[in-house]
């Protein structure tokens, strides 16, 4: 009985051989995976404790461009790596069908972490690829989801280099002689550079022309920048209109601020160049000119060392607030922006007043600003 079973798996993986298999070829592709997931997950776990700090971090606000390059990179190895990850599976796919499939317990873990390894990998992919296309067509909430399986697929991948080091080492170093998987390497290779190419224009605004995949044309949109939620989605079209708008500056303050949008525009302004860099990997420079957020805070009276809360006038919607802490609102960069490009926001970019500051993620730019709490 086990002798048939022998043969039966014998005979296949048998069917899937291929003279591109090879042991170097799959080390190869697995160092150049171990690149991607790790820049993935290391710009990954920057991003997330960007948008979710422990109360203690206070992250700095320069330089201006980090957060878009990382989150550029974040993006663009998750796409570099989709090419990689199914040039990998289809090298090392005819061992799923190794007989008997466990040999002893240790194997038996060791094939269920490669399992995890797999299934966790794809599922970052797909659920990345799906959010940067702004589509959410299932019941859990992406965040949680792509956070938390990127340990697991991490830790699978650190005890798989691991287990499968002492073969890596063998051929690491060791050219790739056959000419066949020479070039199914270098395919391989293309595709992924393509991709990454194809996307990098929607942060890289040299490569804008390139940006064929990406989901937002970094120039269209009103006044010549994309907009993620319209006034119209967040549904502060009406409000907007309302002549008896105020920002209001409260909490933990010697005198409260309430300020009519032409109090706001009487108040010392600056112009300042800053990227919108969008979680989603698109980002692009403007130029903002408005009010410093320090002089309001300095005006009302609020401690250097105070957390900020800047509140939209959207009712409801995961991004109608975001904190700001102070290394960020003490920094003269940070205003509480009344224009975009030289001209007064558009409603769609956060008329009459949003938030805009350096190294921070777009959905901590809070558009339509009507209250700041200090505490
Ligand atoms: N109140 C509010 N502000 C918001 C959002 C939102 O949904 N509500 N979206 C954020 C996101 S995800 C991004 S990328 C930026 C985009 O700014 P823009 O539309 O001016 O390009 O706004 C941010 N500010
Ligand atoms: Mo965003």
């Amino acid at each position: 009985m086990s002798r048939h079973l022998t043969r039966m798996g014998r005979s296949l993986s048998g069917r899937f051989t291929s003279p591109l298999r090879s042991e170097r070829v799959a080390a190869r592709l697995g160092t150049w995976l171990g690149i991607s997931f790790t820049v993935a997950f290391a710009t990954g776990l920057f991003s997330h404790f960007t948008q979710h700090p422990p109360a203690w971090l206070l992250w700095p606000s320069r330089p201006v461009n980090l957060y878009r390059v990382t989150q550029g990179l974040h993006v663009i190895s998750g796409i570099a790596t989709v090419p990689l990850l199914l040039a990998k599976l289809w090298t090392v796919y005819p061992k799923l069908w190794q007989w008997p499939p466990l040999r002893s317990a240790g194997h038996a873990v060791e094939r269920l972490f490669v399992l995890l390894l797999v299934a966790g990998a794809l599922f970052q992919l797909v659920t990345g690829l799906f959010n940067i296309a702004y589509l959410y067509p299932w019941p859990f909430g992406f965040l949680q989801a792509h956070y938390w399986t990127a340990y697991i697929v991490y830790g699978a991948l650190v005890i798989h280099v691991v287990n499968e080091w002492a073969k890596v080492r063998r051929h690491l170093f060791t050219r790739v002689e056959e000419p066949g998987r020479r070039r199914f390497l270098y395919t391989v290779a293309a595709a992924s550079g393509l991709v990454a190419l194809v996307t990098a224009g929607e942060a890289l605004t040299p490569l804008e022309r390139l940006a064929v995949l990406a989901p937002r044309d970094p120039d269209a949109g009103p006044q010549g920048v994309p907009v993620n939620r319209s006034a119209a989605a967040a549904g502060v079209t009406e409000v907007l209109r309302d002549p008896a708008y105020r920002l209001v500056v409260t909490g933990a303050v010697r005198t409260e601020l309430s300020l009519s949008y032409a109090d706001l525009q009487r108040l010392p302004q600056h112009t300042v160049r800053l990227p919108i860099a969008c979680v989603e990997g698109w980002s692009v420079e403007c130029e903002w000119s408005g009010v410093r957020l320090r002089d309001l805070i300095g005006r009302a009276g609020g401690s250097q060392e105070a957390y900020l809360t800047v509140e939209s006038l959207e009712r409801s919607g995961y991004y109608r607030t975001s904190e700001v802490r102070p290394p960020h609102w003490n920094d003269p960069l940070t205003l509480l922006a009344l224009t975009l490009n030289g001209r007064p926001l558009d409603p769609d970019h956060g008329y009459p007043a949003r938030l805009i500051a350096p190294n921070r993620p777009g959905v901590m730019q809070t558009k339509w600003v009507a209250r700041v709490r200090v505490s």
